[in-house]
């Protein structure tokens, strides 16, 4: 292989690299029915990103707004906390499930209705600062 065959598939690898984005999975998605008169519901879901990334912000068009939170246990009292970011490692899985992490709904518009469907709005961001934002669609249960 001469040199200018090198150099083009040198810049070809690069180019890929520049273009990869964190792909980031998600798996195992889905919202808690509401009881009537909640205005306030929980979603989880499954997390994986192939690079270092961050969930930054959610939207939904059916909440007012959408927090991170984690849970924990303080002195046999669960507590919430709202994140600023969820910082996904890379390839490490991070679960958001009943008892810790969640997504936190406010001000629903509707209610969650047990077998309708969900859509959120997850922004990543990556290492470089770069952002990508995917939309899910959660099964309600
Ligand atoms: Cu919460």
């Amino acid at each position: 292989m001469n040199s200018i065959h090198k150099t083009v598939i040198a810049s070809l690898l690069l180019a890929c690299a520049l273009n990869a984005q964190a792909a980031v999975t998600i798996s195992d998605a889905w919202v808690r029915a509401t009881k009537p008169g909640q205005e306030v519901g929980a979603a989880y879901m499954t997390l994986n990103s192939s690079d270092w990334s961050c969930l930054t912000k959610v939207n939904s068009t059916d909440a007012g707004a959408v927090e991170i939170h984690s849970m924990s246990m303080d002195n046999g009292v669960m507590k919430m906390r709202m994140l600023e970011h969820l910082e996904l490692p890379a390839g490490k899985p991070v679960k958001l499930a009943p008892g810790g992490f969640h997504l936190m709904l406010f001000d629903l518009k509707k209610p969650l209705t047990a077998g309708g469907k969900l859509e959120l709005l997850l922004t990543f961001e990556n290492e470089k600062g770069q952002t990508e934002s995917k939309k899910v669609t959660l099964p309600i249960k």
